[in-house]
């Protein structure tokens, strides 16, 4: 039977909520901002949930204003009308304008325990958002279901994939909204898929209706409010921006250094080697293979003075196994998930017969965290967690498995970001003031606030390659930036062209990996013929030329929320093209530089350009905005474009980020007729320092009607790695690029151009 929500019959103030009883339901109405209002609708009086994504608490509650069928509230940016004769909600923005709305013939709708919100449709709305989901940018016309799966062997339609992100944006008439389900049971989001385009609807298999609602009228600005509410990402260690090589697996110390030391010979700049599942004894957590890594001390030191870091693999499954120490452990303190009856639950994984720890735990993410010291003592500085959706043979477990409070079916999708927390938080303190640096495959909302996520198991085919430079930029739309794709394809063999082409959007990924499944071929960038080895070379080279842009743009992620990579629907949301299959999969790689990935099999394409002026940056080639051009892409020139006014740090070539360079900071300045600026952004790259002033940060201007750059003066304790500043400007006129040296003081610095 389906229960509709009915009229409300009480309404009232209680401290900083509004509760309205209706027959058989409550709703509370909360404001945690002048755009942000929460709504909670439950059955019968349940308590509050603990929130495993929001961070925030409301504040107090806006006027509210009576009339005879209906009460509005005004928070200053919204007004929310709530009509109670049934119980509806509509969101206008201060012009008037309605942003969002209940559909009103249905509402909120419970059928037994499932909860499904039914909402008013726009002609011509389009949504984008969910995070790692398969499909078009624009979602309008699809469905989509949340319940963190191994989703090994996923071709570019399979849904649903690892991560779990309820939150959406609305774009409809020139407005956007945005929508944050909170609530981590299997749940569903239909975008007008299967409605006749009446309606659209969202809801879960339980729990409560429990949204919030974002009313900025941008799309920049609904990220700044979604991330105030559930946590901005840490500064990432400087080293994790390097190149990292992974394996499933390296087999053995040996092998690690020796891939290290090869890609030094051959000058190919990286910073990270990856120990996969192999490195254990016997796939168990926290131990090492005695034979093949005897010692990991040795190896990671050795390592570290050729400027490596080394992450290694875990995975949840806590073999069962007398005399291992976390097994022994887990069991004595009850640390593991299990069945009513108190029997631990049995899963086979990559160690046979395991348990699974029970992270919804405080005490069990303590003693997680703790268990690190086995790997941080020998000096492993990045911690990879894989299998955590949680991944058990044979997939679904039994729901009345428990977790904390809960049963499986309530949790599932937040298992991966637990794990992820008690990884962070342990390592954390291991490491004493240093970042760790953490990876994650399964993930709930939130989980910017621990680790970089990459998107699991892709496959070597050109389809992946568009389908990952989506699903990063779909990620983006949900408070994340530290986002990586497998290089080339987990799964099967790419050809020499595909490795070249993926490796060359590889610099404009926010994490660069390069990784491949066991029984795959092996795919370090010598084992592609001379030609393809120089020019993927040449790639990772620019990865590392970018860098000084890249850190400045996480300082961006962290204070702001804004993502790295940023489909061009964050910047120019309400232009056609930018949803066109053909032009969606496109990006800005920060606030300056349009990315068109490319499949390998072409060697030209056709590129949106939004309106503005925009350079070819490997030729300086200008061209005007707001049309679509044809542009060459051989496998050795990926499309990337520098916008018009466009200030972009860089440095030169690097073998690690641990080397020190030629202490250089390169401002590479893009003409342009409109005043631009770039936040320029340094640390130490590894402390948390910069929490308490330790950084050098300083404003970057370009005027273009008095031909001024400004280097406006630099902020914070930190004393810059860079001794002087190199100023390169293109299409200032006939002698382009044009030099400049300034010296790296910390004071204001005007530059006037003079022809
Ligand atoms: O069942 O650790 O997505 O990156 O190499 C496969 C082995 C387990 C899945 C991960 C992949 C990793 C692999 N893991």
């Amino acid at each position: 039977m389906t229960e509709l929500t009915g009229n409300a019959t009480h309404i009232a103030a209680e401290e900083n909520k509004l509760i309205i009883e209706t027959y058989g339901a409550k709703a509370e109405i909360s404001i945690y901002g002048p755009e942000i209002i929460r709504i909670r609708i439950s059955k019968r009086n349940a308590a509050p949930r603990e929130s495993f994504a929001v961070i925030r608490e409301p504040a107090a509650l806006s006027p509210c204003h009576e009339e005879a069928d209906a009460i509005t509230l005004e928070t200053g940016a919204l007004t929310l009308r709530i009509d109670r004769f049934p119980l509806r909600f509509s969101f206008f923005n201060k012009n008037g304008q309605l942003l969002g709305a209940d559909d009103p013939r249905f509402g909120t709708t419970w059928q037994g325990d499932r909860v499904i919100t039914y909402r008013k449709l726009f002609p011509g709305e389009k949504f984008i958002g969910l995070g790692e989901k398969t499909g078009n940018l624009n979602r309008r016309g699809s469905n989509y279901v949340n319940w963190n799966t191994d989703a090994a062997l996923h071709t570019p339609e399979t849904d649903p994939l690892y991560k779990t992100f309820p939150f959406f944006i609305g774009i409809h008439d020139g407005l956007t909204y945005g929508l944050f389900f909170d609530n981590p049971h299997k749940s569903y989001f239909d975008f007008g898929a299967t409605t006749d385009d009446q309606m659209s609807w969202f809801g879960a298999d339980g729990g409560e209706m429990n949204y919030y609602f974002f009313g900025s009228a941008s799309v920049a600005k609904i990220l700044e409010d979604y991330t105030w509410l559930t946590g901005r990402m840490e500064m990432p260690p400087l080293w994790s921006l390097g190149y990292q090589q992974c394996r499933w697996s390296y087999m053995s110390a040996a092998e690690v250094l020796d891939v290290a030391r090869k890609l030094r010979e051959r000058q190919i700049p990286a910073d990270v080697m990856y120990c996969d599942i192999d490195y254990m004894d016997n796939y168990k957590i926290f131990t090492w293979n005695k034979d093949t890594f005897a010692d990991p001390k040795a190896m990671i030191d050795e390592l570290a003075s050729m400027g490596f870091k080394l992450v290694t693999i875990v995975d949840p499954g806590i073999k069962i196994e007398e005399g291992y120490l976390q097994y022994d452990e887990g069991i004595r303190e009850k640390f593991f998930a299990a069945y009513p009856n108190g029997e631990e639950y049995v899963a086979s994984v990559w160690p046979g017969r395991c348990h699974f720890p029970d992270f919804y735990r405080e005490d069990v993410r303590e003693w997680w965290g703790r268990s690190f010291a086995a790997l941080t003592d020998p000096g492993v500085a990045g911690f990879w967690n894989d299998m955590n959706e949680p991944a058990a043979w044979g997939q679904n477990i039994p729901w009345l498995v428990q977790f904390g409070k809960f049963t499986l079916p309530e949790v599932r999708n937040a298992y991966g970001l637990e794990m992820s927390k008690a990884t962070y938080l342990g390592t954390r303190k291991l490491l004493g003031n240093k970042r760790p640096f953490v990876l994650t495959r399964a993930a709930y909302s939130g989980i910017q606030r621990y680790s970089a996520v990459w998107t699991g198991d892709n496959a070597a085919t050109d389809e992946h390659l568009l389908l990952g430079a989506r699903l990063v930029n779909s990620l983006g739309l949900t408070g994340l930036s530290f986002i990586g794709v497998d290089i080339g394809g987990f799964m099967g063999d790419p050809t020499p062209g595909l490795m070249v082409r993926w490796n060359s959007l590889g610099p404009y990924i926010p994490m660069f990996r390069n990784h491949s499944a066991i029984m795959s071929k092996n795919r370090e960038p010598w084992l592609w013929g001379e030609e393809n080895e120089r020019i993927i070379r040449k790639d990772i080279e620019q990865r590392y030329r970018l860098i000084p842009y890249i850190y400045a743009c996480f300082y961006q992620s962290h204070t702001t929320g804004m993502p790295l990579a940023r489909t061009l629907a964050i910047d120019h949301t309400h232009l056609e093209p930018v949803y066109d299959p053909r032009f969606q999969n496109q990006f800005l790689f920060g606030p300056s530089l349009l990315v068109a990935p490319v499949v390998s099999t072409v060697e030209e394409t056709e590129v949106y350009l939004p309106p503005g002026t925009w350079y070819r940056l490997s030729t300086g080639e200008r061209f005007a905005g707001d049309q679509v051009i044809m542009a060459a892409a051989p496998l050795a020139d990926l499309p990337v474009f520098a916008k018009a006014g466009a200030i972009i740090p860089m440095q030169r070539v690097i073998q690690s980020t641990s080397f020190a360079g030629d202490g250089v900071l390169e401002l590479h300045v893009w003409h342009g007729h409109e005043p631009s600026e770039f936040l320029y952004y340094e640390d130490d790259g590894d402390s948390y320092n910069y929490l308490d002033s330790d950084y050098y940060r300083r404003l970057l201007k370009f005027d273009p009607e008095s031909n001024r750059i400004i280097l406006g003066q630099a902020k914070g304790r930190f004393a810059s790695r860079y001794r002087e500043i190199l100023l390169l400007l293109h299409g200032f006129g006939t002698h382009t690029p044009t030099t400049f040296t300034v010296k790296n003081d910390r004071q204001q610095i005007l530059v006037t151009i003079t022809k």
